[in-house]
């Protein structure tokens, strides 16, 4: 079994019956989905709310109810997948475009459970370049305000086309500076027109569980 199925299978076990639950996008999520798809088999009764048209297309394939986060007053848990997770429980996250929707997702949650590998777990966020998602009118400008702050932006393109996010916006993936405090950062990014939404999930997750050789690790 790899770190991400370790890591995906143990957070289903955070699932109890009745829940609303926030279901993640990625290749980590894809094992808890898969865990919680054969629980609701054998009679879990739940209800998900997916953080993407891929995540919406799996639980439809495996028979995981669905249902729109317009029609819950709350969700009980979310659980998701990360890019980097520090030890303060901060993370960038974004590496699959949905971050948009999972964020919107995890403030509307209770309890926000990642699940990751154990390389993900870093003593410093930014080597994986920080995700941002920009309104595509007026996108060049926004790049031009990164390049212009040396942050190295980069249009995410998926073969040689544009990246289009489910919500129809593009992603400028860049640097994120080391000499500067991340909550600063994070603040000056919310400042920006044309910018929608950033990478950078702050104080937003409760438990994270890594998956580490064969084994499982939990963190508060
Ligand atoms: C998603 O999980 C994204 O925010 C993040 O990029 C991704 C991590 O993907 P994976 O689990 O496939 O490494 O929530």
């Amino acid at each position: 079994m790899n770190e991400k199925q370790l890591a995906g299978e143990r957070a289903s076990d955070y699932i109890k019956d009745g829940m609303v639950v926030g279901l993640g996008t990625g290749s980590t999520a894809y094992y808890m989905l898969k865990a919680l798809a054969q629980r609701v088999q054998e009679g879990l009764s739940i209800k998900g709310v997916a953080t993407s048209q891929a995540t919406t297309d799996l639980a439809n394939k495996w028979g995981i109810p669905l249902v729109s986060i317009d029609d819950v007053s709350h969700i009980d848990v979310t659980i998701d997948g990360a890019d980097e997770v520090d030890d303060h429980l901060n993370g960038i996250k974004g590496g699959g475009g949905a971050l948009l929707y999972e964020k919107v997702v995890a403030k509307a949650s209770k309890e926000v459970i990642w699940i990751v590998d154990a390389k993900k777990k870093v003593k410093t966020l930014g080597a994986f370049p920080l995700p941002i998602e920009v309104l595509p009118f007026g996108a060049s400008h926004s790049i031009a305000l990164f390049e212009q702050k040396g942050l190295q932006p980069q249009l995410r393109r998926s073969d040689e086309e544009i990246f289009i996010t489910d919500s129809g916006h593009y992603i400028v993936d860049i640097q994120l500076p080391q000499d500067e405090n991340v909550e600063a950062f994070a603040a000056w990014l919310d400042t920006l027109t044309g910018v929608i939404e950033h990478g950078l999930f702050l104080n937003m997750a409760h438990t994270l569980i890594v998956g580490e050789g064969d084994q499982v690790r939990i963190y508060k």
